[in-house]
């Protein structure tokens, strides 16, 4: 019977442990493709009304040869555009990257706020924090992608509250 009883608590601590591993990769949502990897995927809510939202995400190319993002799509939008923001004259700014998004050889290039993006543009309907919109990456050089960005809220609390001090490393 004691075994038994020390078997059943390696299994529920088992399972916590397995638990926990699953909501981390949850988070973190990596995706891979060949030699592509695409990881952490996520956008912002937006406003009712409000026609555009954002995209961003790490792509790392661990290939030998450059790749590009040429082209996003999602069934949630009307277009979406590759940008890039600059500051200019003391103001950030935006123009599309009309050659697409080169990721060099073994390198990670971030799209992030202030940086390359994706514009979700001619949304069909705001983008609810906790949602995962889905997004096809189309690349030269490599696979098309499928991902899936989660709107993550404005301040990022849900991610402090989820992402215990164990993962402090995301
Ligand atoms: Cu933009």
């Amino acid at each position: 019977m004691k075994t038994f009883t020390a078997l059943a608590a390696n299994i529920l601590v088992g399972f916590s442990i397995l638990a926990g591993t699953l909501s981390t990769n949850a988070l973190a949502n990596e995706y891979t493709e060949g030699k592509v990897t695409v990881d952490h995927p996520w956008s912002r809510p937006t406003p009712p009304g409000v026609p555009m939202g954002v995209g961003y995400m790490a792509i790392t190319n661990g290939g030998g040869s450059d790749i590009t993002l040429t082209s996003a799509a999602t069934p949630r939008a009307e277009n979406v555009s590759i940008h890039e923001s600059t500051m200019k004259d003391g103001n950030m700014s935006m123009r599309p990257l009309k050659e697409g998004l080169a990721i060099p050889a073994g390198k990670t290039v971030e799209l992030k706020p202030h940086s390359y993006h994706l514009m979700l543009e001619k949304l069909k309907g705001p983008l609810k924090e906790g949602e995962s919109i889905p997004l096809t990456l189309t690349f030269e050089g490599a696979a098309d992608m499928d991902v899936e960005l989660s709107v993550e809220p404005l301040d990022g609390s849900m991610q402090k509250k989820d992402n215990g001090m164990d993962h402090s490393g995301h």
